[in-house]
C-alpha cells in the first residue's frame, strides 16, 4: 500500500525560473550522483519507479518536485560528483543547486543520500555546508546496506555518527532490501509537520 496515496509527480525544473510556487512544505533528497537517491524516494514512498532510478550516473539533471498532498513535497535534486559531465554542465548544476537552496523558504528538510561503501566525501562536505542555512532537519541515508557485511555497516555508521556530530542524524538504508525504511519515514514526517510561523 501506498503511504501517500494522493503522491504525484508535479514538474522538473532545469532554472529557478521552473521551481513551483513556495508555499507548503518540502523535504529534498540530494547526494552524489548514483548514490540511490531515486531509489530512496521510491523504497520510502513504498511506490515502484516513482522516481525515476537509473544505472547511468547523472541521469537525473534536474530539479524534480513530487506532491504528497496538497501541502507537502518531495524534491529529487540533481546528482552531484559525477566526472564525465562538461565543466559547462557542472557550473550549471551548481547554479541551479544554488538558487534552489536560497530561494525556498518551503524547503524544511534536507535527507543526503551517501553511499555506505564510500562514506562522506568532499563533495558531501560541501553539500552540507551548503545547506546549513536551512531552517530544518539534515537526516543522512548511508544506502546500499546491502552490499555491506553486517560489522562493516555497524563500522560505516559508527564513523558516519562520529563525523556528523549531533547536528546531523544518519542512519543504515537499503533501497533493495528495504532496511531501514520505518526510521527514514520518521525523519520526512517529522521534517514534513507543520511549522510555527515565525
Ligand atoms: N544494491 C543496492 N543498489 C541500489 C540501492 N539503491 C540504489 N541502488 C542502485 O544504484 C543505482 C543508482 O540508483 P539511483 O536511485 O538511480 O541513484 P541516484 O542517486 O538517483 O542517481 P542520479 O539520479 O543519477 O544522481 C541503480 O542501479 C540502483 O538500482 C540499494 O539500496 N542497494
Ligand atoms: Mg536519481
Amino acid at each position: 500500500m501506498s503511504l501517500y496515496p494522493e503522491a504525484r509527480f508535479i514538474t522538473s525544473a532545469a532554472r529557478a525560473a521552473q521551481f513551483i510556487t513556495d508555499q507548503g512544505r518540502e523535504a529534498a533528497f540530494a547526494g552524489r550522483s548514483n548514490a540511490g537517491k531515486s531509489s530512496a524516494i521510491n523504497a520510502i514512498l513504498n511506490r515502484r519507479d516513482f522516481a525515476r532510478t537509473s544505472k547511468t550516473p547523472g541521469r537525473t539533471q534536474l530539479i524534480n518536485f513530487f506532491a504528497l498532498d496538497d501541502v507537502r513535497r518531495l524534491v529529487d535534486l540533481p546528482g552531484y560528483g559525477y566526472a564525465r559531465v562538461s565543466k559547462e554542465m557542472r557550473d550549471h548544476w551548481r547554479e541551479l543547486l544554488d538558487d534552489y537552496f536560497h530561494a525556498r523558504d518551503s524547503l524544511s528538510g534536507l535527507f543526503l543520500v551517501v553511499d555506505s561503501r564510500r562514506g562522506l566525501g568532499d563533495i558531501d562536505w560541501q553539500m552540507l555546508e551548503w545547506a546549513h542555512s536551512l531552517n530544518g532537519p539534515i537526516h543522512v541515508l548511508l544506502t546500499k546496506a546491502d552490499k555491506l557485511s553486517r560489522q562493516e555497516a555497524a563500522a560505516a555508521l559508527a564513523k558516519g555518527r562520529e563525523e556528523l556530530g549531533s547536528e546531523v542524524t544518519v542512519q543504515l538504508f537499503s533501497a533493495t532490501r528495504k532496511l531501514g525504511l520505518e526510521e527514514a519515514r520518521g525523519h520526512l514526517n517529522a521534517m514534513l509537520e507543520a511549522r510555527p510561523v515565525t
